[in-house]
C-alpha cells in the first residue's frame, strides 16, 4: 500500500503554491507547509515557488509561459514529480502531466499519499483507501489511464510496471462496497468493546487541533506516554487512548487522534468521521494550537470548521472545549504579554501552555477538573431491592463509588459519579419506583473507581 515517488529520479519534489487561492493562511506559510507535506512522504522537494494566478486556465490552470518556464526548472532539477498546493480537475492534471512528462499530485492527492503511508490500524488504511477510491472515482472520466493504478493498491506514485492502464468503474465501485462493509464490521465491533468500556466510565478529554499544533507531544506530557510526536506533519493518524489520574479528581481518558489541516479533503473528513466522531463524544475537547505560528488563527478556523462538519457545535457547546495555546516557550516576551491579555480578555475558556517545558500543564489539569467537576456530580442512591434492573443500569452508565447494603431494609446505598446526561436519564428511570436519589453534590473530589 505504500507510495513510492515515480521514476527512477526518485524522491525529487517541485511544488507550486497558487497563491491566488489561499485564503487566510499566507502564502508563504502555506507553502511552507505544503513542502512539509511532501517532505512528510520523504520526498525531496528541490525547488518551490509561489505562483500568483490572474487567470487560471481550464485546461492547464497555469498559462503556456509558465509551464515552459517551468519545463526548464524540471530539466535542470531533474525533478519527477510536481505537487501543486491546489486542487486540479482531472483534466488540468493530465494536461500538466504530459505537457511535463511527470507525475503530478494536487493538494488532495498528496494528502492522500501521506495518510496512506501513516495509517497503522487495518480501520485507518480501509478508511484511507475508501478515500483514495472515492478521489480516483472522480477522475476516472478522462484521465483514468493517467492513474497508474497499483494492481491491489491505491498509491498515485506507484512505479508504471506495475500500472494496470484500463478503467473499471465497475471494479472500483464494487472495492467501494467491500471496503465500507469491512469497516462496517469492525466499527460494530468496536461498538462493543466501548460499550465495555463504558462498564468503567470515565470522562473522556480527546485532543484536537491542528496538524504539527503539539497534540502527540502534550499527549506524552500528560499520560507518560511515548506516542510518535515529530516536526512532521500528519505524524499522528491513528486515536490513541491513555488513562490520567487527576489529582483529588480520579481517572480520565485522553485521547490523541488525527490533526486537521486546511481544505482537508472531504472525502478523507467523510472517511475518518466515524473514528472523528467517537473522539468527539468526549466529555472535553482540547483544542491545541500553536499559538506562535504566523497563521495561528487561520488555524484555528480551519479546526473550527472540521468540527462544524463533523457536528460540534463550537458555539453551542464552548463549555466543554477547552483552547490549549501551545509552544508558549518559542514566544518572546512581548508577544507573550499580548498573549496573555488576549487571553485575559477572551470569554472563551483559554490555557496556556508549552508542552515541551511543562509550564502551565498543572493549570491545564486544574482547569479540566473544573469542567469535569462542573458537569460530573457524585449522587447518592437508595437503591430498593426490587429495582435490581436499574442497578445494573447505574452501574453500567456511572461509575461507582461506593456500595453498601442495609440488611435490614435490603435498601443498598450506592454512589456514584455520573454527568449531566447520566442525571437526567437517571432521574427519568426513578419515576414510579421506591429507589430515590439521595442526595447530590459535585464531583471535585473522590477517588478513582
Ligand atoms: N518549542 C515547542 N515545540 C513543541 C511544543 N509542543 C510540540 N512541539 C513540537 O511540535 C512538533 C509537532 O508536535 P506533535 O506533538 O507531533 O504535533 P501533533 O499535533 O501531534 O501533530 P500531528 O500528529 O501531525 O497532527 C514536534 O516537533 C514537537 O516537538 C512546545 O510546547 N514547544
Ligand atoms: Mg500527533
Amino acid at each position: 500500500m505504500n507510495a513510492r515517488p515515480v521514476g527512477k529520479k526518485q524522491g525529487t519534489g517541485f511544488k507550486v503554491d497558487v497563491s491566488g487561492f489561499v485564503q487566510n493562511h499566507s502564502p508563504h506559510s502555506r507553502l511552507e507547509e505544503a513542502a512539509g507535506l511532501a517532505r512528510a512522504i520523504n520526498l525531496d522537494v528541490v525547488h518551490q515557488e509561489i505562483i500568483v494566478l490572474k487567470n487560471p486556465r481550464p485546461s492547464t490552470l497555469f498559462g503556456e509561459g509558465k509551464i515552459d518556464e517551468l519545463q526548464s526548472v524540471i530539466k535542470e532539477g531533474d525533478i519527477g514529480l510536481v505537487i501543486v498546493d491546489h486542487n486540479l480537475t482531472p483534466v488540468q492534471q493530465r494536461n500538466l502531466e504530459k505537457k511535463w512528462h511527470l507525475k503530478v499530485l494536487d493538494r488532495t492527492g498528496l494528502i492522500l499519499e501521506i495518510f496512506g503511508e501513516r495509517a497503522r490500524t487495518k480501520e485507518g488504511r480501509l478508511q484511507v483507501e475508501l478515500a483514495h477510491l472515492e478521489y480516483q472515482k472522480s477522475r476516472l472520466v478522462r484521465s483514468w489511464t493517467h492513474l497508474e493504478r497499483q494492481r491491489g493498491g491505491f498509491g498515485f506514485l506507484g512505479g508504471p510496471g506495475e500500472t494496470q492502464i484500463e478503467a473499471d468503474r465497475r471494479q472500483i465501485r464494487k472495492r467501494i462496497e467491500n471496503i465500507t462493509r469491512d469497516i462496517d464490521r469492525i466499527r460494530n465491533t468496536r461498538e462493543l468493546h466501548r460499550k465495555a468500556r463504558k462498564k468503567v466510565p470515565y470522562p473522556v478529554v480527546a485532543l484536537v487541533g491542528y496538524t504539527n499544533a503539539g497534540k502527540s507531544t502534550l499527549f506524552n506530557a500528560l499520560t507518560g506516554a511515548r506516542v510518535m510526536a515529530q516536526d512532521m506533519l500528519f505524524a499522528t493518524l491513528d486515536p490513541t487512548m491513555r488513562e490520567v489520574k487527576l489529582p483529588s479528581f480520579g481517572k480520565f481518558i485522553l485521547s490523541d487522534t488525527v490533526g486537521f489541516i486546511s481544505d482537508l479533503p472531504t472525502t478523507l473528513v467523510a472517511a475518518f468521521r466515524a473514528t472523528l466522531e467517537e473522539v468527539l463524544e468526549a466529555d472535553i475537547l482540547l483544542h491545541v494550537r500553536d499559538i506562535s505560528h504566523e497563521d495561528t488563527e487561520a488555524q484555528k478556523k480551519d479546526v473550527l470548521e472540521v468540527l462544524h462538519e463533523l457536528g460540534v457545535e463550537t458555539e453551542m457547546e464552548s463549555s466543554r472545549i477547552i483552547e490549549v495555546w501551545n509552544k508558549l516557550d518559542l514566544l518572546d516576551e512581548e508577544s507573550r504579554q499580548v498573549r496573555f491579555n488576549a487571553l485575559k480578555m477572551s470569554k472563551d475558556q483559554i490555557v496556556a501552555i508549552s508542552a515541551t517545558t511543562g509550564e502551565g500543564l498543572s493549570d491545564l489539569l486544574e482547569h479540566i477538573k473544573e469542567v469535569m467537576s462542573s458537569s460530573y456530580s457524585e449522587i447518592s442512591l437508595n437503591v430498593a431491592p426490587e429495582d435490581g434492573a436499574l442497578l445494573n443500569w447505574i452501574l453500567e452508565h456511572t461509575q461507582l463509588i461506593s456500595r453498601t447494603v442495609d440488611h435490614q431494609t435490603g435498601f443498598a446505598i450506592v454512589v456514584v459519579r455520573g454527568s449531566q446526561k447520566d442525571r437526567g436519564q437517571l432521574e427519568n428511570r426513578l419515576k414510579g419506583l421506591r429507589t430515590s436519589i439521595i442526595a447530590r453534590r459535585p464531583a471535585s473530589s473522590g477517588e478513582s473507581g
